[in-house]
């Protein structure tokens, strides 16, 4: 029966049809969906607090509104991105307390501090901008309710990446203490934003089952690349520069070639020795903690509630 299954399974992989959580599917399939997924949904909840840092000192109440907005909507994706996880039988407490407790990832980009207004403008402009290459391409994964809910995570997000390339091109054309700030900031963050993608395809160790599931549909370095492609006409429009050396155009290949990515410091950040990690578990930790009485309380009246029915 379980080579049956099996062979069914593959089959519905191979006609591009999508896994629906009813269907019997492999327990590697659904380990390496809550896995992608969970770390997905814990990245969406900790990169609230790099942007949440500069919701009190927005420099005007229209700039506030959109952050506000902008770091609501990541809660929301955050929370279609669980529920998806539960549809394959994971449990969403458990996750959350595997973060808390360092035994689960969330992206990277996340541990690097925002010191100034820049580093929010090109948080929206290149994480959101990353994020969207990546998430793009998840709208067709083999999961049904994880490729749905990127398409709406996608379109929320190209908004926030529209807002960051604004923010951002109000600083570059301001003053000249604002040009350096966003100058500054596209200097620290372009080769984290870079490592979003995840190791070179050589050095990754989920790649060939995930894109074999379609679950992945692109390499790591393919879209790394799509988005360097994208991205460096839009430094170039902004009169920024891009802190790459190495950096030209290839006419040939008809792509951009880059400069070597510093993999020490994105495997030690991962580790959890990037300059925030730190911080940002202790904040995840602490709400987990000072919402528990919520948890309770709502938890309590649904039972009561059912039991009065
Ligand atoms: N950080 O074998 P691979 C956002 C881990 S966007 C930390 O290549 P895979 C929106 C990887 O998990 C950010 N860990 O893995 C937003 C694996 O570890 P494991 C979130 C990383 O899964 C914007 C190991 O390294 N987006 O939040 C990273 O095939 C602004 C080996 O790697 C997603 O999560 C990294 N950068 O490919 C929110 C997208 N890269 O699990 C707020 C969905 C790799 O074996 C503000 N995820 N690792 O222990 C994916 O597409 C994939 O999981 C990849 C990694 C491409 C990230």
């Amino acid at each position: 029966e379980s080579a049956e299954q099996q062979a069914k399974f593959d089959q519905t992989i191979a006609a591009e049809i999508s896994i629906e959580p009813r269907d019997w599917m492999p327990e590697a399939y659904r380990k390496t969906l809550i896995r992608q997924i969970g770390q997905h949904a814990h990245s969406e909840v900790v990169g609230m607090l790099p942007e949440g840092n500069w919701i009190t000192r927005a420099p005007t109440l229209r700039r506030k509104a959109v952050l506000l907005a902008k770091v609501q909507d990541e809660a929301g994706h955050a929370l279609y991105l669980y529920s998806a996880a539960e549809t394959l039988g994971a449990d969403r407490n458990d996750m959350v307390e595997k973060l808390i407790d360092g035994k689960m990832k969330y992206s990277s980009i996340f541990n690097y501090p925002t010191l100034s207004w820049a580093d929010v403008a090109a948080i929206g402009w290149l994480v959101d901008g990353a994020a969207i290459v990546n998430q793009v391409a998840l709208c067709r994964a083999s999961y049904g309710p994880y490729a749905r809910a990127m398409v709406r995570v996608c379109k929320e997000e190209s908004f926030h990446q529209r807002q960051g390339f604004e923010a951002m091109m109000a600083l570059a054309g301001g003053t000249k203490a604002q040009k350096q700030m966003a100058q500054d900031s596209v200097n620290r963050f372009w080769w984290p934003v870079l490592t979003m993608f995840g190791p070179c395809d050589d050095d990754s160790p989920n790649s060939a089952q995930s894109m074999a599931w379609n679950i992945k549909r692109f390499s790591n370095d393919e879209l790394r690349q799509k988005f360097v492609d994208n991205t460096v006409p839009q430094v170039e429009a902004l009169g920024l520069t891009v802190p790459d050396p190495d950096l030209k155009w290839n006419e040939e290949t008809g792509h951009y070639e880059f400069g070597e990515i510093n993999w020490d410091e994105f495997y030690a950040v991962v580790a959890g020795q990037g300059p925030c990690n730190h911080e940002r578990i202790a904040a995840r930790r602490k709400a987990w903690e000072e919402g528990r009485w919520v948890r309770e309380a709502a938890s309590a009246y649904a039972a009561r509630r059912q039991q009065a029915a």
